[in-house]
Parts: C-alpha cells; sequence; structure tokens
C-alpha cells in the first residue's frame, strides 16, 4: 500500500513566512495534482511552544543560523516560526486539505528539535507516524513537502532506515539553502541511502 506524505507546508514556511522558503508556493500546486492518486494522505506539521529551544529568540544574545547545544545535541538556531496555534502554524490554505486524512505534529517538546516526522532529533521520542502506517499496512512512501534539506531530509532518512520504500518526488520539494547547494547534496545523500528520485509527472 502506498501513501502520499506532505511535510511541513506551513505558512511560515512558505514566501512570506518568518522562515521562508525560496519558491516554496511552486510545490503546492503539484502537490495537490498528486493527492488524487493516493488512498492514503499524511500531512505533518512543525508544532512548537513560544519557548521551543531551537528559536534564537529563546537566547539572549544569539541570532539565527548559529549553533548552540541543546540537551547535548547540536542545534541551529532558528527564527521563531510554526508557534502552536499561530496562523504561521497552518497548513497552507493553497493546500487541498480535503483528502488528508491524518496530520502528525512535531517539535511540541521544547527541549529537542524534531526535524524527522517519525523521531526528534535526539531519536528519544516518535512521532504516532510509524504506528499509523503499520497499522494501515503501508510500505512505500512517497515524501513531498518543506524543507528538502531540513525536516524532508531527515523523514526520508528515517522512512529509509525503518523499511519503507521511500519516493522523494523532487519538484514536490523546496529546501531552506543554508547553504547553496544543500538541497542537491541532500537528493544525493537520500538517493545514495536508497531513496527512489521521482518527478510527478512520472508518478502521475
Ligand atoms: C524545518 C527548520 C526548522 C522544516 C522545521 O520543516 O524543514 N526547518 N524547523
Ligand atoms: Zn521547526
Amino acid at each position: 500500500m502506498d501513501a502520499l506524505l506532505i511535510v511541513d507546508v506551513q505558512n511560515d514556511f512558505l514566501p512570506g513566512g518568518s522562515l521562508e522558503v525560496a519558491d516554496g508556493d511552486k510545490i503546492i500546486p503539484v502537490i495537490n495534482a498528486l493527492q488524487p492518486r493516493f488512498k492514503h494522505i499524511i500531512a505533518t506539521k512543525d508544532w512548537h511552544p513560544a519557548n521551543h529551544g531551537s528559536f534564537a529568540s529563546n537566547h539572549p544574545g544569539q541570532k539565527p543560523g548559529e549553533v548552540i547545544k541543546l540537551h547535548g545535541l547540536d542545534q541551529i538556531l532558528w527564527p521563531d516560526h510554526c508557534v502552536k496555534g499561530s496562523p504561521g502554524a497552518e497548513l497552507s490554505p493553497l493546500l487541498n486539505h480535503g483528502l488528508i486524512q491524518k496530520v502528525i505534529l512535531k517539535g511540541s517538546d521544547p527541549t529537542v528539535d524534531s526535524y524527522s516526522a517519525f523521531f526528534d532529533n535526539g531519536r528519544r521520542i516518535q512521532t504516532e507516524l510509524h504506528n499509523y502506517l503499520r497499522h494501515k499496512g503501508i510500505k512505500r512512501l512517497y515524501v513531498t513537502g518543506l524543507a528538502a534539506d531540513v525536516c524532508v531530509y531527515f523523514t526520508v532518512k528515517d522512512a529509509l532506515e525503518l523499511g519503507y520504500e521511500t519516493i522523494l518526488v523532487t519538484d514536490a520539494t523546496k529546501g531552506v539553502n543554508l547553504q547553496p547547494d544543500d538541497t542537491a547534496r541532500a537528493f544525493a545523500d537520500m538517493q545514495k541511502r536508497g531513496a527512489t528520485l521521482l518527478r510527478s509527472d512520472e508518478i502521475i
């Protein structure tokens, strides 16, 4: 059984948002066009409390882009984003919501970040995702969303490690690119680890 996974297509990651991904909005029509091909569609939301440890604003004197230790893990500091309940945390209104059956929240623990849709960055706590997919008999995941070099990348790596056949839909994701080639490197690494890279026109 196949599923479409839509990672973090939230207002704060779209142009005009606090952690905007360039051209992030371009992927939304692509994801909408993919949706009718799938029986199972799951979306994730980055869902942080205002005191989240990944926000530079919670570390006086530090700026977005700097790296600190957060409970023993290297943590890049980000602008405040996806504060739970805020408009920036909502899924884009341009995304077709009608076919989404399940929303997975991540990043709610202020002491640890959660890039992957499966585990927190310390790999201590699992989200509901793996159990949900197992329960539905889903073996193959088509991954889309934001950001290609952060949450999509960590989600694909974990999906492969958990044994899912994993397809990254290359025109249905865009990266933050803190370094200009981050997305290209993430694509190459996902492929090396066993992900299949396909364009949406090769799927529909
Ligand atoms: C993300 C940075 C911080 C993402 C989430 O969804 O890719 N990036 N939090
Ligand atoms: Zn976040």
